[in-house]
């Protein structure tokens, strides 16, 4: 931060040449156009003026500032942006941000102060983050009660375009659902001989790290902070769950190198995680234990604590995983997963940092043979007994599904049997399983899904209210506050951020839903694709609307017509897990297995003849899993074991819903290819990036019809059983 708390003073600087994603310049347009007033003191005011007053640069407008306690506007901004002197010498503003106490707001910001006195003297509950916005007689008025509102103020005005700043608009209060809303990434500070310099990543290499060192792409980090801000988001980590080499040393000697990039995204509210190897105090050659319960442990992990608190003051906290995968942990010595993660906890509970334990925790050593061990049951297994042993600022932290991020699972149990410990629901943005930023996927629809689903059943909470902290006594202690969503982040140093340039809708939704998972995920593509494409700014809105949701609204189901069937998961090819190899994971030690025969296909979880996953849903779920009348369609082989000639609830048997959504799913992205190529002509969309796209969706149709053909071909070769259709199959 520099000394005059104003952040890093380049927050106006020109954008890197990467894609500017959901905050092109004309997406400000409205706001650049006009005059506005921005009030209050601190970093994040800070940002806003400079945000707007870039926007004026270009489009105009004027920005005048009121420093909190001072007497009048006092103009600030560079001459071009305030060029315009006879904009606001009426005293007049478009668009007014005020801080706290409204007081001393001039006369033409009359409908902020008067918003201010409405919201009464709990304001609303506007909370550190929230805002309420108003529009009367030609003033939009957006207040907060501390910096941050002001800064998703901004942003939602940023969202709203013109409708800001036309007919009037009643006071709306706005706040996240979630308190925590971060961005984790699978990052190596090191190159992996295997993994490469992101796990997982899509997109080119770390926007942080490059062989060992920092990047120090400033530019590109404050642009990555900026458009998570705009989305919605409060937090990330930098580096890989996975911890090993330069990694585990960003905790004590690298720890500057983490600072610098808390420095970069402090000025959009972005606060930095790290993750940490369980074993430091040993890898680092320091004790020779890291035993939980160790004193000389425990007074490393505060020694490092202090440290990292001293360096950076608002560090966020700690990610964990934990005896998972080969990472070390808390079982080597003994202890409990609740042991492990309260030692941590206890280091940063001074400092109010929150420990991110995750629960992907099962056996990855499995014996395909072995019929008795499910790996869905095992997070489950590991965690519950432990629900209540937490400390406060422990979360734990589960994957949306039971397995893996597949296409398909069905919510994990985990989200509904711990109320007395914070959960965080972790989804994946990065699509390792759903087609790798090659493939158009819009995720929005099965994240939104994850986040209504009622546990409990209709009328009762959701996942998102107990990742809230607001599920009562159902699912969660509220006073806890929850804890919220992860996303692991499907960003890279690409020029279009996701190497997908249509991937970026997945960033851009996680944070909405993260704020509001009400929201439909439809609708905030649409927001995606007005920010990001401004069509009503192109000769044809309608058309390049029409054809980008197309193309996304669907994908997601689309994608999975032609993968893996019914929720059984797991048919890609192993290692890499992209393009489809049927039987590549039947035979492994991981757990995942479809176990489809010349009979029948599908993993028997039920509680009557099979593993007894089922048995960990409270009701209804879990006689509605188990039963075959009641299990939905798109989990019926995640739950049972059934003959190909099993007749769904569609009407259709297992055996051609495979044969008819395979084709089915191949055409939709054929009829994707056709609409995308109509659409290049009519010059609506930036050429590279039409082509990048179109190069991208040949690759999508090419792969879609070799699943088509491999998934067909398997079952009709195990099954005998013909297409009804008589179509083509190898
Ligand atoms: O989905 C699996 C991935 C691993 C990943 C792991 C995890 C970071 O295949 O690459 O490791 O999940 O979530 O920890």
């Amino acid at each position: 931060m520099t000394a005059d708390g104003s952040g890093t003073g380049r927050v106006g600087a020109d954008p890197t040449s990467a894609h500017p994603a959901w905050l092109p310049p004309e997406a400000f347009r409205a706001i650049g156009s006009g005059r506005t007033l921005v009030c209050g003191d601190g970093m994040l005011v800070a940002t806003v003026r400079d945000e707007v007053a870039r926007a004026c640069a270009r489009y105009g407008g004027t920005v005048g500032h009121l420093p909190g306690g001072a007497a009048g506007p006092e103009r600030t901004g560079d001459s071009d942006s305030d060029g315009n002197s006879d904009s606001d010498s009426d005293g007049r503003y478009d668009l007014v941000f005020a801080l706290g106490t409204t007081g001393l707001l001039p006369a033409g910001a009359a409908l902020a102060a008067e918003v201010g006195r409405g919201l009464g003297p709990d304001r609303g509950g506007l909370g550190p983050e929230g805002f309420a916005l108003a529009r009367r007689d030609g003033v939009t008025a957006v207040l907060a009660d501390q910096p941050a509102g002001l800064l998703y103020g901004l942003f939602h005005v940023v969202r709203l375009g013109p409708a800001a700043f036309g007919a009037d608009r009643p006071v709306e209060r706005h706040r996240p659902a979630m308190r925590l809303r971060l961005v984790s990434h699978w990052d190596n500070v090191d190159v992996h001989p295997v993994m490469g310099q992101v796990e997982r990543g899509y997109a080119g290499g770390s926007i942080f790290w490059c062989d060992g060192a920092p990047r120090r792409d400033p530019d590109r980090v404050r642009d990555y902070a900026r458009l998570l801000a705009a989305c919605g988001m409060n937090a990330m980590t930098v580096n890989n769950v996975n911890v090993y080499g330069t990694a585990t040393r960003l905790l004590t000697d690298r720890l500057d190198d983490v600072a610098a990039i808390a420095d970069l995204v402090r000025p959009y509210g972005i606060r930095v995680h790290l993750s940490v190897n369980f074993a430091a105090p040993v890898t680092l050659g320091e004790l020779p234990t890291a035993d939980p319960l160790d004193g000389d442990v425990r007074a490393w992990w505060t020694r490092a604590a202090g440290r990292l608190y001293e360096t950076i003051p608002d560090f966020g906290g700690f990610m964990v995983k934990a005896d998972s995968e080969g990472q070390p942990g808390p079982y080597r010595y003994g202890r409990t997963h609740a042991d492990g993660a309260n030692m941590l906890a206890d280091a940063l509970a001074p400092y109010g940092g929150v420990v991110h334990w995750r629960a992907f925790v099962y056996n990855h050593r499995q014996d395909w043979r072995d019929r008795s061990t499910d790996r869905a049951r095992a997070a489950y297994d590991h965690f519950t007994p432990l629900d209540g042993r937490f400390r406060d600022n422990v979360i734990v932290q589960v994957k949306h599904g039971p397995m893996d991020f597949q296409t398909r699972e069905p919510v994990s149990p985990v989200l509904a049997a711990m109320p007395g410990t914070r959960l965080a629901v972790e989804v994946q943005a990065t699509q390792e399983y759903t087609g790798q930023q090659r493939h158009v996927c819009y995720l929005g629809p099965c994240w939104s899904e994850v986040l209504r689903f009622a546990p409990w059943g209709p009328g009762r909470p959701t996942v998102a209210s107990v990742a809230a902290g607001t599920a009562g006594d159902d699912g969660g202690v509220a006073a806890s506050g929850g804890g919220g969503l992860v996303v692991v982040s499907n960003v890279g140093d690409d020029h279009y951020w996701t190497g997908h340039p249509l991937a970026q809708a997945n960033l851009y939704a996680v944070g909405r839903l993260a704020w509001a998972p009400d929201l439909d995920p439809l609708a905030v593509l649409d927001e995606w694709i007005d920010l990001t494409f401004t069509p009503s700014a192109t000769a044809d809105p309608d058309l390049l609307r029409g054809t980008l949701h197309a193309l996304l609204d669907d994908s997601w189901r689309g994608y999975e017509r032609y993968t893996a069937p019914l929720g059984v998961g797991f048919m890609v090819a192993p290692g890499h897990h992209y393009g489809p190899d049927v039987d590549g994971y039947e035979y492994s030690r991981w757990g995942t297995y479809h176990f489809a025969d010349r009979d029948g296909v599908g993993v028997d979880r039920t509680r009557a003849t099979g593993t007894g996953f089922t048995g960990q849903y409270p009701q209804p779920w879990a006689d509605r899993y188990e039963s075959l009348e009641t299990c939905p369609d798109e989990l019926l082989l995640f739950f049972h074991h059934v003959p190909y000639q099993h007749v769904l609830h569609s009407g259709s048997t297992v055996i051609q819903h495979i044969y008819d959504t395979h084709f089915a799913g191949v055409e939709q992205v054929a009829e994707m290819v056709r609409r995308w190529e109509r659409i290049g002509p009519a010059g609506l969309l930036d050429p590279a990036l039409h082509a990048r796209v179109t190069d991208r969706l040949a690759e999508q149709l090419r792969c879609a019809e070799e699943w088509r053909d491999k998934v067909n071909t398997y079952f009709l070769r195990k099954s005998g059983v013909p297409d009804a259709h008589g179509r083509r199959i190898h």
